[in-house]
């Protein structure tokens, strides 16, 4: 090998473990009460960081019921209601969980069902929630934005029986990722 191509392939590498470093090293988004009516109060922010272990949401949030609380990245950057059957759904424009591979399952952050699957968030009995979340499937950042962070009234089993998506059921809180 000449020096030359040796040279070539040196620049090449560094470009490529460089590269990661150039996004965005952390997203903040702050979380509002999701009402029949709208976005409501303010409830605290989740940062999120790029670790090798996976995307780590630390989160800093007050006014919760205490206790496990579901909580997801959904598909789609909007925290409004919608309307089922005549009935409105507090934060039902943020979709499903967000599933970029369609797996349709949903199995918990160590599965490999939907990407959006988060470990469940503790509630303290004060009503705040300092935790730290890791996201094993979740390597990128940038693949992050625009999608929404959902808080659930249910806790969260990882798997779609007896309940679907955990059991997480009602939408408290949401959050729109880099928005
Ligand atoms: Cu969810």
């Amino acid at each position: 090998m000449s020096a030359t191509i040796r040279w070539a392939g040196l620049a090449a590498t560094l470009l490529l473990t460089t590269a990661p470093a150039m996004a965005a090293d952390s997203l903040t988004t702050t979380l509002h009460r999701a009402t029949a009516d709208g976005t409501g109060e303010a409830i605290g922010t989740i940062t999120i960081t790029e670790t090798a272990k996976g995307a780590v949401f630390r989160t800093d949030l007050k006014g919760l019921p205490p206790g496990a609380h579901g909580i997801h990245v959904h598909q789609n950057g909007a925290c409004g209601p919608t309307e089922a059957n005549g009935v409105k759904v507090p934060a039902g424009a943020a979709g499903g969980h967000w599933d970029p591979a369609t797996t349709g399952k949903h199995e918990g952050p160590e599965g490999h069902g939907h990407r959006g699957d988060l470990p469940v968030l503790q509630v303290a009995a004060n009503g705040t929630a300092k935790e730290s979340l890791t996201a094993p499937a979740i390597k990128d950042l940038a693949a992050l934005k625009g999608h929404a962070i959902v808080v659930h009234a249910g806790g969260d089993n990882y798997g779609d029986q007896p309940q679907p998506l955990g059991g997480g059921g009602a939408r408290l809180a949401c959050g729109v990722i880099g928005g």
